[in-house]
């Protein structure tokens, strides 16, 4: 997602957040960031090019190799994350360190800003898409103007709903996401959003990780255990890919019509319940349910 999608799904869980967790927010994220999930979210996304953070690109998906054009989608752990550089085990790491006591102040709220930002783009389906590298290879057209699908899906898409129905702000955004979410059409689906809440089922048993720092192989002070929920949440997303994310035609207009019309459905509630996840993975953590 881009700003927009990401500060929505901070703003989202900022109000389901239990005493603890939003004690943690609150003073971790501090007057930097607006004591806010919402204006956080998009932290992740401004280092990602800079010196020092190149690392953390690969870390915001997870290319899955299946095959959406002909019906067939599916997200695997070892297939598809094996090296643990995708976001699944991404999630697994920041969720371990975000409430490790032994990190410092600083390591503890970088963990908290990479899991407000990847609980937003695990549930983008093209970020949990391999074919034409998530759609980034592919042309598009949004409002007339020359794009490529995963943009589309990032940003316009968003931006269009956004503006028609929303107000054209992400608080906005969040609050009618809420609404849904406490009163309205999500109300009765939230109980199932959470079927998956535990902070430290694995996948599968410890693999030992190593990784290529600078050219020099290095064994990881910490392994990686990949987690069962993260890859329930991107199967979720990922199964969009066979349904409504490459249904059009060359040429259609992929933010007005009938591609509009099935793909905002989609992002609302993905957008929604990415959020409402984010703040009960956070309860787990900090105040032992969600
Ligand atoms: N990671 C790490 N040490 C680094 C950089 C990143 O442990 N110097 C973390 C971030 C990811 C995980 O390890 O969650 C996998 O990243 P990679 O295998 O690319 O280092
Ligand atoms: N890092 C990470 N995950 C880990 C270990 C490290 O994201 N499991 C990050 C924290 C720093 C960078 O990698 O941004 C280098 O960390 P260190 O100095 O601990 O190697
Ligand atoms: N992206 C992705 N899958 C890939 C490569 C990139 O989902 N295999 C995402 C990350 C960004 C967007 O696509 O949201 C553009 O990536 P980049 O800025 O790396 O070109
Ligand atoms: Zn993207
Ligand atoms: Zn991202």
């Amino acid at each position: 997602w881009g700003n927009l999608g990401h500060q929505t799904v901070g703003y989202v869980a900022q109000q389901f957040l239990a005493p603890k967790a939003a004690a943690f927010v609150n003073s971790s994220l501090g007057s930097t960031y607006s004591y806010s999930l919402g204006v956080a979210a998009t932290w992740a996304d401004t280092v990602k090019y800079e010196t020092g953070y190149t690392w953390s690109a690969p870390l915001h998906f997870v290319d899955a190799n299946d095959s959406p054009l002909t019906g067939s989608c599916s997200v695997q752990e070892t297939r598809d994350c094996g090296d643990n550089d995708c976001i699944l085990a991404a999630i697994a790491n920041y969720t371990t360190r975000v409430v490790n006591t032994g990190l410092s102040a600083t390591q503890r709220q970088e963990a908290l800003k990479f899991l407000d930002h990847f609980h937003g783009d695990i549930s983008q389906p093209l970020h949990v898409e391999a074919y034409e590298v998530g759609g980034n290879d592919i042309n598009a057209i949004c409002g007339g103007s020359s794009t490529n699908l995963h943009a589309a899906w990032d940003t316009g898409i968003v931006t269009t709903n956004v503006n028609a129905n929303h107000g054209g702000a992400a608080t906005t955004y969040a609050n009618d996401l809420v609404a849904r979410i406490k009163t309205g059409i999500y109300e009765s689906q939230t109980s199932s959003w959470l079927a998956c809440d535990n902070t430290t089922e694995p996948v599968y048993n410890k693999r030992s990780v190593e990784d290529d720092v600078n050219g020099l192989l290095v064994s990881k002070a910490t392994t990686i255990t990949p987690l069962e929920c993260p890859l329930v949440w991107a199967r979720e997303a990922n199964a969009f890919d066979c349904t409504v994310v490459f249904n059009y035609t060359t040429g259609q207009d992929l933010c007005a019509g009938s591609y509009y019309n099935a793909a905002v459905p989609v992002i609302d509630l993905q957008l929604a319940r990415s959020g409402y996840r984010l703040a009960a993975w956070l309860n787990v953590l900090f105040d032992g349910s969600p």
